[in-house]
Protein backbone atom coordinates (compact mmCIF):
# COMPACT_ATOMS: atom_id res chain seq x y z
CA UNK A 1 0.00 0.00 0.00
CA UNK A 2 1.67 3.32 -1.14
CA UNK A 3 1.50 6.35 1.70
CA UNK A 4 0.98 10.30 1.00
CA UNK A 5 4.72 10.48 0.93
CA UNK A 6 5.44 8.04 -1.78
CA UNK A 7 2.50 8.83 -3.74
CA UNK A 8 4.14 12.75 -3.53
CA UNK A 9 7.14 11.90 -4.54
CA UNK A 10 6.45 9.74 -7.61
CA UNK A 11 3.98 12.98 -8.91
CA UNK A 12 7.16 14.99 -7.90
CA UNK A 13 9.46 12.57 -9.81
CA UNK A 14 7.34 12.31 -13.02
CA UNK A 15 6.43 16.48 -12.81
CA UNK A 16 10.70 16.47 -13.10
CA UNK A 17 11.18 13.99 -15.87
CA UNK A 18 8.70 15.68 -17.78
CA UNK A 19 10.29 18.92 -17.28
CA UNK A 20 13.74 17.09 -18.69
CA UNK A 21 11.21 15.86 -21.57
CA UNK A 22 10.72 19.37 -22.36
CA UNK A 23 7.04 19.26 -21.96
CA UNK A 24 4.53 22.25 -21.87
CA UNK A 25 5.17 24.34 -18.39
CA UNK A 26 1.27 24.14 -17.72
CA UNK A 27 2.36 19.84 -17.72
CA UNK A 28 4.86 19.79 -15.32
CA UNK A 29 2.92 22.18 -13.14
CA UNK A 30 -0.18 20.16 -12.71
CA UNK A 31 1.69 17.15 -11.42
CA UNK A 32 4.19 19.28 -9.12
CA UNK A 33 0.94 20.66 -7.66
CA UNK A 34 -0.63 17.32 -7.11
CA UNK A 35 2.40 16.03 -5.49
CA UNK A 36 2.81 19.27 -2.99
CA UNK A 37 -1.35 18.97 -2.28
CA UNK A 38 -0.89 14.83 -1.46
CA UNK A 39 2.04 15.62 0.66
CA UNK A 40 -0.03 18.15 2.78
CA UNK A 41 -3.23 16.58 2.55
CA UNK A 42 -3.54 15.98 6.10
CA UNK A 43 -5.05 12.79 5.73
CA UNK A 44 -4.38 9.18 4.69
CA UNK A 45 -4.64 9.62 0.74
CA UNK A 46 -6.36 5.53 1.12
CA UNK A 47 -8.74 6.78 3.37
CA UNK A 48 -9.62 9.76 1.31
CA UNK A 49 -9.64 7.31 -1.80
CA UNK A 50 -12.30 4.94 0.22
CA UNK A 51 -14.53 7.31 0.47
CA UNK A 52 -14.82 8.70 -2.96
CA UNK A 53 -13.19 12.20 -2.48
CA UNK A 54 -9.51 12.23 -4.74
CA UNK A 55 -11.06 14.89 -7.10
CA UNK A 56 -12.32 16.84 -4.18
CA UNK A 57 -8.87 17.88 -3.34
CA UNK A 58 -7.34 20.67 -4.62
CA UNK A 59 -5.25 20.66 -8.25
CA UNK A 60 -6.68 16.91 -8.45
CA UNK A 61 -8.90 16.26 -11.33
CA UNK A 62 -9.77 13.11 -13.00
CA UNK A 63 -6.84 12.41 -14.78
CA UNK A 64 -4.75 12.56 -11.75
CA UNK A 65 -7.10 11.13 -9.54
CA UNK A 66 -6.69 7.90 -11.79
CA UNK A 67 -3.63 7.81 -11.17
CA UNK A 68 -3.66 7.92 -7.68
CA UNK A 69 -5.81 4.91 -7.81
CA UNK A 70 -4.37 2.93 -9.75
CA UNK A 71 -1.29 3.77 -7.49
CA UNK A 72 -3.49 2.79 -4.36
CA UNK A 73 -4.79 -0.40 -6.10
CA UNK A 74 -1.67 -1.69 -7.96
CA UNK A 75 1.57 -0.24 -6.12
CA UNK A 76 2.27 0.73 -9.69
CA UNK A 77 2.23 3.66 -12.24
CA UNK A 78 1.80 2.45 -15.89
CA UNK A 79 2.56 6.06 -17.29
CA UNK A 80 5.76 6.52 -15.09
CA UNK A 81 7.13 2.95 -16.41
CA UNK A 82 6.73 4.49 -19.79
CA UNK A 83 8.35 7.83 -19.30
CA UNK A 84 11.19 5.61 -17.45
CA UNK A 85 11.74 4.15 -21.02
CA UNK A 86 12.30 7.83 -22.28
CA UNK A 87 14.09 9.84 -18.95
CA UNK A 88 15.66 7.54 -16.85
CA UNK A 89 14.57 8.56 -13.06
CA UNK A 90 17.94 8.55 -12.17
CA UNK A 91 18.50 12.31 -14.06
CA UNK A 92 16.06 13.81 -11.63
CA UNK A 93 18.91 13.84 -9.29
CA UNK A 94 20.53 16.00 -11.44
CA UNK A 95 18.51 18.25 -11.16
CA UNK A 96 19.26 18.94 -7.08
CA UNK A 97 23.08 20.31 -8.48
CA UNK A 98 22.78 24.16 -8.37
CA UNK A 99 22.43 25.77 -11.71
CA UNK A 100 21.62 22.65 -13.65
CA UNK A 101 18.63 23.43 -15.01
CA UNK A 102 16.27 20.24 -16.93
CA UNK A 103 17.57 21.58 -20.48
CA UNK A 104 20.93 21.15 -19.66
CA UNK A 105 20.02 17.82 -18.34
CA UNK A 106 18.52 16.76 -20.98
CA UNK A 107 21.29 18.04 -22.99
CA UNK A 108 24.37 15.67 -21.19
CA UNK A 109 22.12 12.73 -21.57
CA UNK A 110 21.67 12.75 -25.18
CA UNK A 111 24.74 14.48 -25.78
CA UNK A 112 27.20 11.96 -23.64
CA UNK A 113 25.01 9.56 -22.38
CA UNK A 114 25.38 10.63 -18.78
CA UNK A 115 22.34 9.40 -16.68
CA UNK A 116 23.67 9.52 -12.53
CA UNK A 117 25.34 11.61 -10.69
CA UNK A 118 28.28 9.97 -10.71
CA UNK A 119 28.11 9.82 -14.13
CA UNK A 120 27.99 13.65 -14.58
CA UNK A 121 30.87 13.69 -12.14
CA UNK A 122 32.84 11.93 -14.38
CA UNK A 123 32.41 13.25 -17.31
CA UNK A 124 32.90 16.51 -15.64
CA UNK A 125 36.14 15.50 -13.95
CA UNK A 126 37.29 13.89 -17.03
CA UNK A 127 36.77 17.81 -18.98
CA UNK A 128 34.10 16.90 -21.20
CA UNK A 129 31.22 18.84 -20.57
CA UNK A 130 33.18 22.18 -21.32
CA UNK A 131 32.95 21.62 -24.91
CA UNK A 132 29.03 21.56 -25.03
CA UNK A 133 27.66 24.43 -26.47
CA UNK A 134 26.63 27.44 -23.73
CA UNK A 135 29.46 26.00 -21.69
CA UNK A 136 33.08 26.09 -20.82
CA UNK A 137 35.70 25.59 -18.67
CA UNK A 138 34.74 27.81 -16.00
CA UNK A 139 31.10 26.50 -15.67
CA UNK A 140 32.50 22.98 -15.40
CA UNK A 141 34.06 24.33 -12.61
CA UNK A 142 31.06 25.36 -10.68
CA UNK A 143 29.33 22.65 -11.76
CA UNK A 144 32.03 20.37 -10.19
CA UNK A 145 31.78 22.55 -7.19
CA UNK A 146 27.93 22.26 -6.72
CA UNK A 147 28.40 18.60 -6.90
CA UNK A 148 30.58 18.76 -4.13
CA UNK A 149 28.21 21.02 -2.13
CA UNK A 150 25.28 18.82 -3.19
CA UNK A 151 27.20 16.37 -1.58
CA UNK A 152 28.39 17.36 1.95
CA UNK A 153 25.06 19.15 2.99
CA UNK A 154 22.22 17.40 1.19
CA UNK A 155 18.82 19.11 1.08
CA UNK A 156 16.36 17.23 2.49
CA UNK A 157 15.67 20.50 5.12
CA UNK A 158 11.90 21.91 4.71
CA UNK A 159 11.24 25.65 3.81
CA UNK A 160 9.88 27.64 7.12
CA UNK A 161 6.79 28.34 4.73
CA UNK A 162 6.28 24.68 4.79
CA UNK A 163 7.09 23.57 8.07
CA UNK A 164 5.33 27.04 9.78
CA UNK A 165 1.61 26.11 9.42
CA UNK A 166 1.77 22.69 9.71
CA UNK A 167 3.59 23.50 13.51
CA UNK A 168 0.64 25.44 14.31
CA UNK A 169 -1.76 23.48 13.24
CA UNK A 170 -0.35 20.82 15.71
CA UNK A 171 0.07 23.69 18.46
CA UNK A 172 -3.39 24.56 18.06
CA UNK A 173 -4.96 21.36 18.90
CA UNK A 174 -2.60 20.31 21.70
CA UNK A 175 -3.62 23.70 23.41
CA UNK A 176 -7.21 22.34 23.70
CA UNK A 177 -5.76 19.23 25.96
CA UNK A 178 -6.76 19.23 29.69
CA UNK A 179 -3.82 19.87 31.30
CA UNK A 180 -1.86 21.81 28.79
CA UNK A 181 -1.22 25.24 30.51
CA UNK A 182 1.34 26.49 27.29
CA UNK A 183 2.52 25.57 24.37
CA UNK A 184 5.64 27.00 21.84
CA UNK A 185 7.56 26.01 18.88
CA UNK A 186 10.67 25.61 19.21
CA UNK A 187 14.17 24.70 17.39
CA UNK A 188 14.97 26.66 14.12
CA UNK A 189 11.41 27.05 13.40
CA UNK A 190 11.56 29.43 16.43
CA UNK A 191 14.29 31.24 15.54
CA UNK A 192 12.78 31.48 11.99
CA UNK A 193 15.45 29.59 9.54
CA UNK A 194 14.86 30.04 6.27
CA UNK A 195 14.72 25.64 6.19
CA UNK A 196 13.95 23.59 9.15
CA UNK A 197 15.25 20.25 10.15
CA UNK A 198 12.52 18.74 11.62
CA UNK A 199 9.88 20.79 13.89
CA UNK A 200 10.11 20.77 17.89
CA UNK A 201 6.91 21.56 19.88
CA UNK A 202 6.86 22.17 23.75
CA UNK A 203 3.90 21.87 25.78
CA UNK A 204 3.57 22.65 29.89
CA UNK A 205 1.30 19.93 31.58
CA UNK A 206 1.76 17.98 34.75
CA UNK A 207 0.79 14.98 33.03
CA UNK A 208 2.65 14.45 30.02
CA UNK A 209 0.94 10.71 28.96
CA UNK A 210 -2.75 12.25 27.32
CA UNK A 211 -0.93 14.51 25.61
CA UNK A 212 2.00 11.88 24.44
CA UNK A 213 -1.09 9.70 23.47
CA UNK A 214 -2.81 12.24 21.68
CA UNK A 215 0.42 13.57 19.68
CA UNK A 216 1.25 9.84 18.50
CA UNK A 217 -2.67 9.20 17.06
CA UNK A 218 -2.75 12.58 15.67
CA UNK A 219 -4.63 11.12 11.94
CA UNK A 220 -1.72 13.13 9.95
CA UNK A 221 1.26 10.58 12.06
CA UNK A 222 3.00 8.03 9.63
CA UNK A 223 4.79 6.41 11.81
CA UNK A 224 6.28 7.08 15.46
CA UNK A 225 10.18 6.86 15.95
CA UNK A 226 10.43 7.80 19.15
CA UNK A 227 8.39 7.47 22.47
CA UNK A 228 9.30 8.20 26.18
CA UNK A 229 7.35 9.86 28.93
CA UNK A 230 8.22 13.35 28.57
CA UNK A 231 9.21 12.65 24.68
CA UNK A 232 8.07 11.89 21.60
CA UNK A 233 9.14 12.09 17.71
CA UNK A 234 7.23 11.12 14.89
CA UNK A 235 6.43 11.34 11.19
CA UNK A 236 4.04 13.11 9.67
CA UNK A 237 2.42 11.51 6.21
CA UNK A 238 4.32 14.53 4.11
CA UNK A 239 8.09 13.03 5.82
CA UNK A 240 8.48 16.08 8.09
CA UNK A 241 9.61 14.96 11.68
CA UNK A 242 8.14 16.43 14.79
CA UNK A 243 9.51 16.39 18.01
CA UNK A 244 7.26 16.95 21.06
CA UNK A 245 8.04 17.22 24.84
CA UNK A 246 6.32 17.90 27.65
CA UNK A 247 6.92 19.50 30.79
CA UNK A 248 5.60 21.32 34.21
CA UNK A 249 4.95 25.15 34.21
CA UNK A 250 8.01 25.73 36.66
CA UNK A 251 10.71 24.59 34.08
CA UNK A 252 8.84 26.62 31.17
CA UNK A 253 12.03 28.75 30.56
CA UNK A 254 14.64 26.71 30.75
CA UNK A 255 12.99 23.77 28.13
CA UNK A 256 11.98 26.39 26.19
CA UNK A 257 15.50 28.61 26.08
CA UNK A 258 17.05 24.46 25.79
CA UNK A 259 15.02 24.04 22.64
CA UNK A 260 14.76 26.88 20.93
CA UNK A 261 18.59 26.86 20.43
CA UNK A 262 21.09 27.54 18.91
CA UNK A 263 23.19 24.45 20.03
CA UNK A 264 25.89 27.69 20.00
CA UNK A 265 23.91 29.82 21.41
CA UNK A 266 22.89 27.31 24.68
CA UNK A 267 26.75 26.38 24.85
CA UNK A 268 27.38 30.14 25.25
CA UNK A 269 24.68 30.35 27.87
CA UNK A 270 25.95 27.48 29.90
CA UNK A 271 29.90 29.00 29.66
CA UNK A 272 28.49 32.20 31.02
CA UNK A 273 26.34 30.13 33.75
CA UNK A 274 29.25 28.12 34.89
CA UNK A 275 31.10 31.20 35.88
CA UNK A 276 28.92 31.66 38.39
CA UNK A 277 29.23 28.44 39.56
CA UNK A 278 25.92 27.18 37.94
CA UNK A 279 25.19 23.90 35.49
CA UNK A 280 22.14 25.10 33.15
CA UNK A 281 19.92 22.47 31.42
CA UNK A 282 16.07 22.00 30.15
CA UNK A 283 15.96 21.41 33.88
CA UNK A 284 16.61 24.08 35.86
CA UNK A 285 20.25 26.02 36.87
CA UNK A 286 21.82 23.81 39.21
CA UNK A 287 24.96 24.79 41.70
CA UNK A 288 27.98 22.66 40.56
CA UNK A 289 29.07 21.97 44.28
CA UNK A 290 26.19 21.85 46.01
CA UNK A 291 22.61 21.24 46.18
CA UNK A 292 19.27 22.74 45.13
CA UNK A 293 18.21 23.51 41.83
CA UNK A 294 17.12 27.86 40.42
CA UNK A 295 13.53 26.99 38.40
CA UNK A 296 12.82 29.61 35.55
CA UNK A 297 9.41 29.39 34.24
CA UNK A 298 10.28 32.13 31.65
CA UNK A 299 13.25 32.92 29.25
CA UNK A 300 13.49 36.37 30.63
CA UNK A 301 14.83 34.93 33.78
CA UNK A 302 17.28 32.86 32.13
CA UNK A 303 19.08 35.78 30.88
CA UNK A 304 18.54 38.14 34.08
CA UNK A 305 20.30 35.40 36.08
CA UNK A 306 23.24 35.60 33.78
CA UNK A 307 23.01 39.03 33.77
CA UNK A 308 21.91 39.48 30.51
CA UNK A 309 19.31 41.35 28.72
CA UNK A 310 16.66 39.46 26.95
CA UNK A 311 17.46 38.27 23.03
CA UNK A 312 15.10 37.62 20.88
CA UNK A 313 14.75 33.71 19.71
CA UNK A 314 16.02 35.18 15.94
CA UNK A 315 18.89 36.59 16.93
CA UNK A 316 20.24 33.01 19.13
CA UNK A 317 22.71 32.21 16.51
CA UNK A 318 26.29 33.00 18.29
CA UNK A 319 26.90 35.37 15.58
CA UNK A 320 27.53 37.93 18.32
CA UNK A 321 24.84 38.44 20.13
CA UNK A 322 25.70 37.35 23.22
CA UNK A 323 29.30 39.76 22.68
CA UNK A 324 26.83 42.77 21.94
CA UNK A 325 24.22 41.81 24.86
CA UNK A 326 27.45 41.78 27.32
CA UNK A 327 28.31 45.11 26.08
CA UNK A 328 24.76 46.52 26.13
CA UNK A 329 24.68 47.01 22.58
CA UNK A 330 21.82 44.87 21.16
CA UNK A 331 19.93 46.02 18.18
CA UNK A 332 16.76 47.22 18.80
CA UNK A 333 15.67 44.77 15.76
CA UNK A 334 12.42 45.49 13.92
CA UNK A 335 9.30 44.54 15.09
CA UNK A 336 6.13 43.71 12.79
CA UNK A 337 3.52 46.24 14.51
CA UNK A 338 5.93 49.44 13.46
CA UNK A 339 5.41 48.24 9.94
CA UNK A 340 3.10 50.90 8.10
CA UNK A 341 3.38 50.16 4.12
CA UNK A 342 3.84 46.95 1.55
CA UNK A 343 5.64 48.09 -1.45
CA UNK A 344 5.44 45.54 -3.98
CA UNK A 345 2.19 43.49 -5.36
CA UNK A 346 0.38 42.53 -8.05
CA UNK A 347 -3.34 42.93 -9.25
CA UNK A 348 -5.46 41.77 -11.84
CA UNK A 349 -3.68 44.28 -14.28
CA UNK A 350 -1.28 41.85 -14.74
CA UNK A 351 -0.61 38.33 -12.67
CA UNK A 352 -2.34 39.38 -9.35
CA UNK A 353 -6.19 37.80 -8.56
CA UNK A 354 -7.30 40.79 -6.96
CA UNK A 355 -8.25 44.42 -7.93
CA UNK A 356 -6.16 47.42 -6.89
CA UNK A 357 -8.87 48.63 -4.83
CA UNK A 358 -9.31 45.20 -2.91
CA UNK A 359 -5.93 45.05 -2.66
CA UNK A 360 -5.79 48.97 -1.09
CA UNK A 361 -8.75 48.19 1.40
CA UNK A 362 -7.10 45.00 2.87
CA UNK A 363 -3.69 46.65 3.36
CA UNK A 364 -5.61 49.31 4.93
CA UNK A 365 -7.53 47.03 6.95
CA UNK A 366 -4.69 45.22 8.18
CA UNK A 367 -2.92 48.28 9.31
CA UNK A 368 -1.13 50.07 6.74
CA UNK A 369 -1.06 53.57 5.47
CA UNK A 370 0.22 53.01 2.09
CA UNK A 371 0.85 50.68 -0.40
CA UNK A 372 2.66 50.76 -3.77
CA UNK A 373 0.83 48.69 -6.91
CA UNK A 374 4.08 47.27 -8.60
CA UNK A 375 2.35 45.05 -11.70
CA UNK A 376 4.81 43.45 -13.98
CA UNK A 377 6.20 45.02 -16.79
CA UNK A 378 5.70 44.44 -20.61
CA UNK A 379 8.05 41.29 -21.36
CA UNK A 380 7.03 39.42 -18.75
CA UNK A 381 4.42 37.97 -21.05
CA UNK A 382 3.80 35.25 -18.70
CA UNK A 383 2.68 37.42 -16.00
CA UNK A 384 0.62 39.61 -18.30
CA UNK A 385 3.33 42.54 -18.26
CA UNK A 386 1.67 45.71 -18.84
CA UNK A 387 2.63 47.77 -22.20
CA UNK A 388 3.29 51.68 -21.41
CA UNK A 389 -0.31 52.31 -22.96
CA UNK A 390 -1.84 50.61 -20.24
CA UNK A 391 0.44 51.15 -17.01
CA UNK A 392 -1.24 54.97 -17.82
CA UNK A 393 -4.60 53.49 -18.18
CA UNK A 394 -3.91 52.00 -14.72
CA UNK A 395 -2.93 55.55 -13.37
CA UNK A 396 -6.46 56.72 -13.93
CA UNK A 397 -7.46 53.66 -11.81
CA UNK A 398 -4.79 53.93 -9.05
CA UNK A 399 -6.03 57.75 -9.20
CA UNK A 400 -9.72 56.90 -8.61
CA UNK A 401 -9.21 54.36 -6.09
CA UNK A 402 -7.00 56.49 -3.73
CA UNK A 403 -9.86 59.57 -4.26
CA UNK A 404 -12.11 56.88 -2.81
CA UNK A 405 -10.11 55.71 -0.48
CA UNK A 406 -9.66 59.20 1.28
CA UNK A 407 -6.69 61.28 3.03
CA UNK A 408 -6.38 58.22 5.46
CA UNK A 409 -4.48 55.90 2.73
CA UNK A 410 -2.28 56.17 -0.57
CA UNK A 411 -1.59 54.14 -3.14
CA UNK A 412 1.52 54.42 -5.16
CA UNK A 413 1.66 53.73 -8.49
CA UNK A 414 4.68 51.25 -9.05
CA UNK A 415 6.13 48.97 -11.93
CA UNK A 416 8.05 45.61 -11.11
CA UNK A 417 9.87 45.94 -14.00
CA UNK A 418 12.12 43.64 -15.75
CA UNK A 419 15.57 43.88 -16.04
CA UNK A 420 16.12 42.00 -19.61
CA UNK A 421 18.79 39.42 -20.41
CA UNK A 422 20.89 41.84 -22.55
CA UNK A 423 20.46 44.13 -19.00
CA UNK A 424 18.56 46.71 -20.44
CA UNK A 425 15.55 47.78 -19.05
CA UNK A 426 11.54 47.20 -19.93
CA UNK A 427 10.45 50.88 -19.72
CA UNK A 428 12.20 54.08 -21.01
CA UNK A 429 13.79 56.86 -18.35
CA UNK A 430 11.11 59.76 -19.42
CA UNK A 431 8.11 56.32 -18.13
CA UNK A 432 9.92 55.47 -15.01
CA UNK A 433 10.41 59.32 -14.07
CA UNK A 434 6.84 59.33 -14.45
CA UNK A 435 5.93 56.56 -11.84
CA UNK A 436 5.90 56.80 -8.01
CA UNK A 437 8.22 53.75 -7.08
CA UNK A 438 10.01 51.84 -9.77
CA UNK A 439 11.30 47.98 -8.76
CA UNK A 440 13.89 46.81 -11.11
CA UNK A 441 14.10 43.24 -10.82
CA UNK A 442 15.24 39.83 -12.51
CA UNK A 443 13.11 36.66 -13.32
CA UNK A 444 14.78 35.68 -16.77
CA UNK A 445 18.30 33.92 -17.88
CA UNK A 446 18.99 33.88 -13.45
CA UNK A 447 21.59 31.30 -15.09
CA UNK A 448 24.15 33.48 -16.61
CA UNK A 449 27.85 33.80 -15.57
CA UNK A 450 28.64 36.06 -12.01
CA UNK A 451 30.07 38.63 -14.09
CA UNK A 452 26.94 39.07 -16.58
CA UNK A 453 24.21 38.81 -14.39
CA UNK A 454 26.24 41.06 -12.15
CA UNK A 455 26.04 43.94 -14.47
CA UNK A 456 22.52 43.91 -15.58
CA UNK A 457 21.55 44.35 -11.35
CA UNK A 458 24.03 47.19 -11.07
CA UNK A 459 23.17 48.80 -13.87
CA UNK A 460 19.67 48.99 -12.78
CA UNK A 461 21.19 49.82 -9.48
CA UNK A 462 22.79 53.22 -11.28
CA UNK A 463 19.67 54.23 -13.29
CA UNK A 464 18.31 57.27 -11.35
CA UNK A 465 14.91 56.39 -11.93
CA UNK A 466 14.85 52.66 -10.31
CA UNK A 467 14.11 53.31 -6.13
CA UNK A 468 14.30 49.25 -5.37
CA UNK A 469 15.46 46.22 -6.00
CA UNK A 470 13.02 42.94 -5.68
CA UNK A 471 14.41 39.90 -4.45
CA UNK A 472 17.93 40.71 -5.65
CA UNK A 473 19.01 37.48 -6.36
CA UNK A 474 15.88 35.63 -7.67
CA UNK A 475 16.78 32.29 -5.08
CA UNK A 476 13.58 29.86 -4.67
CA UNK A 477 13.63 27.64 -2.06
CA UNK A 478 14.06 24.81 -1.38
CA UNK A 479 16.14 23.91 -4.58
CA UNK A 480 16.67 27.01 -7.21
CA UNK A 481 19.96 28.71 -6.09
CA UNK A 482 18.83 31.96 -7.92
CA UNK A 483 21.46 33.95 -9.75
CA UNK A 484 25.18 33.91 -8.74
CA UNK A 485 25.61 38.08 -8.30
CA UNK A 486 28.56 39.34 -6.56
CA UNK A 487 26.98 40.19 -3.66
CA UNK A 488 29.88 42.99 -2.71
CA UNK A 489 29.52 44.55 -5.72
CA UNK A 490 25.39 44.53 -5.34
CA UNK A 491 25.59 46.22 -2.09
CA UNK A 492 28.27 48.60 -2.31
CA UNK A 493 26.33 50.04 -5.65
CA UNK A 494 22.97 49.82 -3.29
CA UNK A 495 25.18 51.87 -0.73
CA UNK A 496 26.67 54.46 -2.88
CA UNK A 497 23.35 55.20 -4.54
CA UNK A 498 20.64 54.79 -1.99
CA UNK A 499 19.28 52.22 -3.79
CA UNK A 500 17.10 50.27 -1.69
CA UNK A 501 17.03 46.44 -1.27
CA UNK A 502 14.46 44.47 -1.03
CA UNK A 503 13.49 41.43 1.88
CA UNK A 504 10.81 39.46 0.23
CA UNK A 505 8.84 37.82 2.81
CA UNK A 506 7.42 34.93 0.83
CA UNK A 507 8.87 32.10 2.47
CA UNK A 508 10.20 30.57 -0.98
CA UNK A 509 11.80 33.69 -1.64
CA UNK A 510 13.56 35.09 1.77
CA UNK A 511 15.54 37.12 -0.58
CA UNK A 512 17.59 39.15 0.72
CA UNK A 513 18.15 36.17 3.06
CA UNK A 514 19.42 37.15 6.16
CA UNK A 515 22.92 37.23 6.24
CA UNK A 516 23.11 39.66 3.05
CA UNK A 517 20.71 41.51 5.48
CA UNK A 518 23.57 41.36 8.07
CA UNK A 519 25.61 42.90 5.67
CA UNK A 520 23.52 45.56 3.71
CA UNK A 521 22.81 46.60 7.64
CA UNK A 522 26.63 47.30 8.20
CA UNK A 523 26.81 49.04 4.92
CA UNK A 524 23.79 51.53 5.94
CA UNK A 525 21.59 50.31 3.57
CA UNK A 526 18.12 50.73 3.31
CA UNK A 527 15.82 47.64 2.88
CA UNK A 528 11.99 46.97 2.58
CA UNK A 529 10.03 44.22 3.97
CA UNK A 530 7.17 43.51 1.02
CA UNK A 531 5.28 40.67 0.74
CA UNK A 532 5.06 40.96 -3.04
CA UNK A 533 1.68 39.81 -2.85
CA UNK A 534 -0.48 38.53 -5.74
CA UNK A 535 -3.62 38.19 -3.09
CA UNK A 536 -4.87 39.54 0.06
CA UNK A 537 -3.84 36.54 1.53
CA UNK A 538 -0.20 36.45 0.92
CA UNK A 539 -0.41 39.82 3.36
CA UNK A 540 0.10 37.38 5.85
CA UNK A 541 3.40 36.09 4.88
CA UNK A 542 4.68 39.37 6.20
CA UNK A 543 6.28 37.98 9.50
CA UNK A 544 8.45 35.78 7.55
CA UNK A 545 10.04 38.82 6.18
CA UNK A 546 10.05 40.16 9.55
CA UNK A 547 11.90 37.59 10.67
CA UNK A 548 14.15 37.36 8.28
CA UNK A 549 15.13 41.07 8.71
CA UNK A 550 15.33 40.34 12.46
CA UNK A 551 18.04 37.63 11.86
CA UNK A 552 20.24 40.10 10.04
CA UNK A 553 19.75 42.99 12.95
CA UNK A 554 18.01 45.07 10.87
CA UNK A 555 16.30 48.28 12.90
CA UNK A 556 13.26 49.96 12.39
CA UNK A 557 14.82 53.28 11.19
CA UNK A 558 16.82 50.88 8.33
CA UNK A 559 13.40 49.70 6.80
CA UNK A 560 11.65 51.63 4.85
CA UNK A 561 8.25 50.24 5.49
CA UNK A 562 8.24 51.79 9.03
CA UNK A 563 8.71 55.22 7.79
CA UNK A 564 5.73 58.09 7.09
CA UNK A 565 4.69 58.64 3.70
CA UNK A 566 6.18 62.15 3.42
CA UNK A 567 9.73 60.79 4.81
CA UNK A 568 9.88 58.01 2.11
CA UNK A 569 8.69 60.29 -0.47
CA UNK A 570 11.48 62.56 0.48
CA UNK A 571 14.03 59.50 0.19
CA UNK A 572 12.56 58.40 -3.21
CA UNK A 573 12.90 62.00 -4.72
CA UNK A 574 16.75 62.63 -3.13
CA UNK A 575 18.03 59.57 -4.65
CA UNK A 576 17.10 59.91 -7.69
CA UNK A 577 18.44 63.82 -7.88
CA UNK A 578 21.53 62.08 -6.13
CA UNK A 579 21.90 59.51 -8.74
CA UNK A 580 20.84 61.88 -11.80
CA UNK A 581 23.99 64.12 -11.00
CA UNK A 582 26.03 61.24 -10.32
CA UNK A 583 25.43 60.50 -14.12
CA UNK A 584 25.73 63.41 -15.98
P1 LIG B 1 17.03 21.96 12.68
O1 LIG B 1 16.01 21.07 13.28
O2 LIG B 1 18.15 21.24 12.05
O3 LIG B 1 16.44 22.97 11.75
O4 LIG B 1 17.72 22.82 13.85
P2 LIG B 1 17.30 22.94 15.38
O5 LIG B 1 18.05 24.10 15.92
O6 LIG B 1 15.84 22.95 15.53
O7 LIG B 1 17.95 21.65 16.01
P3 LIG B 1 17.33 20.35 16.68
O8 LIG B 1 15.95 20.07 16.22
O9 LIG B 1 18.33 19.27 16.51
O10 LIG B 1 17.31 20.70 18.22
C1 LIG B 1 16.45 21.68 18.73
C2 LIG B 1 17.16 22.46 19.78
O11 LIG B 1 17.48 21.61 20.88
C3 LIG B 1 18.49 23.01 19.33
O12 LIG B 1 18.35 24.25 18.68
C4 LIG B 1 19.22 23.11 20.62
C5 LIG B 1 18.72 21.97 21.42
N1 LIG B 1 19.64 20.83 21.33
C6 LIG B 1 19.49 19.71 20.62
N2 LIG B 1 20.53 18.90 20.78
C7 LIG B 1 21.36 19.51 21.60
C8 LIG B 1 22.63 19.21 22.14
O13 LIG B 1 23.20 18.16 21.90
N3 LIG B 1 23.18 20.13 22.97
C9 LIG B 1 22.55 21.30 23.24
N4 LIG B 1 23.12 22.19 24.04
N5 LIG B 1 21.38 21.62 22.75
C10 LIG B 1 20.79 20.75 21.93
CA1 LIG C 1 14.43 21.28 14.84
CA1 LIG D 1 14.45 18.23 16.91
ZN1 LIG E 1 6.53 40.70 -7.76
Amino acid sequence: MMNNREIADLFERVSQMLSIRGDVVHRVLAYQKAAEAIRDLGRDVNQVYAEGGLTEIPGIGKTLADKIEEMLTTGKLEFYERLSQEIPPTLVDLLRVEGLGPKRVKQVYETLGVTTLDELTAVAQAGKLKDLPRMGAKSEQRLLAAIAALAKHGDDRTPIGEAWPVAQAILAELQTLPGVTKTAVAGSLRRMRETIGDIDLLVAADDAEPIMEHFCTMPQVERISGRGPTKSSVILLNGMQVDLRVLPAARWGTLLSYFTGSKNHNVRLRELALKQGLSLNEHAFTPVNGEGEILCDTEEAIYAQLGLPYIAPTLREDRGEIEAALAGKLPQIIQQAAIISDLHMHTTWSDGKMTILEMARAAQASGLQHIAITDHSVSLGIANGLSIERLWQQAEEIQAANAELGPDFRILHGTEMEIKADGTLDYPDDVLAQLDFVIASLHTSLSQPQEQVTDRLLNAIWNPHVDMIAHPTGRLLPDRAGANLDMDMVLESAAATGTILEINANPHRLDLRDSHVRRAVDLGIKLAINTDAHHIAHFELRHYGVATAQRGWATAESIINTWPLDKLLAYLRRNNQGKEMAAS
